[in-house]
């Protein structure tokens, strides 16, 4: 005998995959056309909405720049934090449940 847990039909009902919100925080140092490219690059935004998403982190100090499962969101976390690294920029990328 296994002790497999039997669940009621209620409870095996297949729930949405949680998601993660990606956050961008703001710092002093990292020049903003650095991060309007890079949310147009990585989260596929056009220049107008990427201005407005980074002077919303600017002036609030943090903001969302998408909501994935959490596989994606953290390798977009991932490749953001490597991209800024790579060119020698403070940005912090991190992931919160949503
Ligand atoms: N505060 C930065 C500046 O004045 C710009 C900036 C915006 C940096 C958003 C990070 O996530 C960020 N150059």
């Amino acid at each position: 005998m296994t002790d497999a847990v039997v669940l009621s039909p209620a409870r095996q009902a297949v729930k949405p995959p949680k998601r993660y919100k990606v956050v961008l925080l703001n710092d002093d140092f990292t020049p903003m056309d650095f991060v309007v490219d890079l949310l147009m690059k990585f989260f596929r935004m056009d220049y107008d909405k990427a201005m407005q998403v980074m002077l919303a982190i600017h002036k609030q100090g943090k903001g969302i720049c998408g909501i994935y499962t959490r596989e994606i969101a953290e390798t977009k976390c991932y490749q953001v934090n490597r991209y800024a690294r790579d060119h020698q920029h403070p940005l912090l990328c991190q992931i919160e449940a949503e």
